[in-house]
């Protein structure tokens, strides 16, 4: 398949240490990618879905401790431990190679290994990476081809002597004592065993696309980061690209795929990527950006016909679910998809279900991995090698207090501390606990793949670069009431923020200048059509200077832990805000 000697000499170092039966090429063909799915049913690793509702789909349940990503099992394997910092688990090098080397050996024996060569971002793009992975699950091999462009086309892309990102990865027997997600950054290499879900198997995902990537981007002067890409197209069709960084299940894929609401006449939301995008400069001085990924991982749950049209549509063909529930009719069900769940299901654990059991029918963590390009509001450029020029970037989490609905940074390195000083509440997106407000910089605590503070340098280094800067902003959808409902109704409606946020690009609406940054006025946030009361949107729009001075020590404690890698540029936005708070 290659003459890439890099490639051939690491594919027989890591068969002779896993020692498969068979070693199969992933070519990108249709006949192969069939034959797969077939095998696949045929072990029960995978069950055909109904032919004609959901052609070409499938249903995989991994085992019922393999759910999420495993952050504590995560490690950035650096020669320093400083370069890793404290926001990582580190190992050093010679330890994790001596320790899952020994895991590995005979991994893969009675199995077979497939070799997936893949490119991150459209071929031929400066923008774009390749790597290869090794993988013995056919379940990875079938969601890589969804998810990154596979085959032929990645090996012409690497070429007889181009470098990649080396990732192998090993079922194993799922045991948590030895499972490993380890990065090793200076050897452009990932090694992952024991697990089977997502974020910690698709290895161009999150572990190359963010973790190695961040690295390689710091060092190579461009970004990698946790965010959605949009195109907002007026009423005139002006296209305006926003991007947006929200931690994981915090609504990245259903910003992407907004539909305006029904006064928005003429306004039409264009999705380039809804998880990570890639960002580099030009001679232009504008920020461009390209999603490296080729289809979407996105959460099932809360997935419907109201929330979220476009990505349901993207999944009624060609798509593989992961943990939802079984209808007796071979289609797929979960919470949030309609309020009417059949009588009889087979839920995500593979057990009978009926209808008024307590327990839920789909992993609050179940998936959709669909192809991008079936996404009825895909933008047109999404493949672009050149990428789309970024006006506005946004922050923002689930915060039930504090944060107010949306306000904007007042420059570049104010805009990188709000970034920085995010916080939000955990999600089932990772095993621990649910709903606990961590701070989570950029929505990339999980993803940097060195040290913190040198990442939140690289982003006020970047502004220096950046002559065009994007505005900043943050945003919070999940603001709670007394009685614990959302106080903003969300969804399509969140376009009404969108709507300010290209006006203050644009330079058409004034705003109030508060302690935290700019908020609107009321009156410019559109709520004809709405059911909200003038009350609530004032209270979305307050900045309670009390519980923002508590930040302020959360934010301290928080940035001590960088020692003299936290840049001077935030400290001094930190006593910014002190100071204004006080007065
Ligand atoms: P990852 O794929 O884990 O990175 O998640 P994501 O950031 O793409 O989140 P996603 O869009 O899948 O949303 C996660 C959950 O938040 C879903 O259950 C959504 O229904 C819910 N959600 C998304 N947007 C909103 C919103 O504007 N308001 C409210 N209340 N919930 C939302
Ligand atoms: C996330 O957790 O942010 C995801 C899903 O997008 S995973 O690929 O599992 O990381
Ligand atoms: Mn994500």
């Amino acid at each position: 398949m290659t003459k890439n000697q890099k490639v051939l000499t690491w594919l027989d170092e890591m068969v002779k240490l896993t020692q498969p039966d068979e070693v199969i090429w992933i070519d990108g063909s249709d006949e192969q990618k069939k034959a797969l799915e077939n095998e696949a049913c045929a072990t029960g690793e995978m069950i055909a879905l109904n032919s004609e509702k959901l052609p070409g789909c499938f249903l995989h349940r991994t085992a019922t401790n393999d759910v999420a990503r495993v952050e504590n099992k995560t490690f950035i394997c650096t020669t320093k431990e400083e370069d890793a910092g404290p926001s990582n688990n580190w190992m050093s090098p010679a330890e994790a190679y001596d320790k899952v080397g020994k895991l590995y050996e005979g991994s893969m024996k009675g199995r077979k290994m497939y070799v997936v060569p893949f490119i991150m971002g459209p071929a031929k793009s400066e923008f774009s990476k390749v790597g290869v992975e090794l993988t013995d699950s056919i379940y990875v091999v079938l969601n890589m081809l969804i998810m990154t462009r596979v085959g032929k086309i990645a090996l012409e892309e690497i070429g007889d002597d181009g470098d990649f990102t080396k990732c192998l990865h090993a079922r194993k027997d799922l045991n948590d004592d030895e499972k490993y997600i380890l990065h090793f950054p200076e050897d452009n290499t990932i090694w992952s065993i024991n697990s089977g879900y997502g974020g910690n198997v698709l290895l161009g995902k999150k572990c190359l696309a963010l973790r190695i990537a961040s690295y390689l981007g710091k060092n190579e002067g461009w970004m990698a980061e946790h965010m959605l890409i949009l195109g907002l197209e007026n009423p005139k069709g002006e296209v305006k690209y926003i991007s947006a960084a929200f931690p994981s299940a915090c609504g990245k894929t259903n910003l992407a795929m907004l539909i305006p609401p029904t006064e928005y006449k003429g306004y039409k939301v264009w999705t380039v990527g809804d998880d990570i995008a890639w960002l580099r400069v030009k001679e232009d001085g504008r920020l461009w950006a390209v999603n490296p990924e080729a289809g979407f991982f996105g959460v099932a749950p809360g997935t419907s016909e109201k929330t979220n049209p476009n990505a349901l549509h993207t999944t009624m063909s060609n798509t593989i679910f992961t943990n939802v529930a079984l209808k007796d009719d071979k289609t797929v069900w979960w919470e949030g998809l309609d309020k009417n769940p059949d009588d009889h299901m087979i839920d995500w654990k593979g057990n009978d279900w009926y209808k008024g059991s307590e327990e839920k029918a789909a992993h609050p963590n179940s998936r959709f991995t669909a192809p991008a390009k079936q996404c009825p509001c895909i933008s047109k450029d999404w493949e672009n090698p050149e990428g789309v020029p970024i006006s506005a970037m946004v922050f923002g989490g689930r915060r039930a207090k504090t944060a107010p609905l949306v306000y904007q940074a007042f420059d570049w390195n104010h805009g990188v501390f709000v970034g920085a000083t995010m916080a939000s509440e955990t999600t089932a997106a990772a095993t621990g606990a649910v709903g606990v407000v961590r701070r989570d910089p950029m929505a990339m605590r999980p993803f940097v793949g060195y040290n913190m503070g040198d990442y939140f340098a690289h982003w006020i280094e970047m502004g220096k670069k950046v002559k065009n800067q994007p505005k900043i902003f943050h945003v919070n959808w999940f603001r709670l009431d007394d009685e614990g409902n959302f106080m903003w109704p969300g969804f399509g409606d969140n376009l009404r923020v969108l709507e300010w946020i290209i006006k203050r690009c644009d330079g058409e609406v004034d705003a109030k200048e508060t302690a935290i940054g700019y908020l609107p006025e009321a009156k410019d946030i559109n709520v004809n059509g709405l059911d909200l009361s003038e009350d609530t949107l004032n209270e979305l729009l307050t900045v309670d200077k009390e519980i923002w001075k508590g930040e302020l020590d959360g934010i301290k404690e928080f940035f001590a832990t960088f020692g003299d890698k936290l840049p001077k540029e935030l400290s001094d936005e930190l006593n910014g805000l002190e100071e204004r708070l006080n007065k």
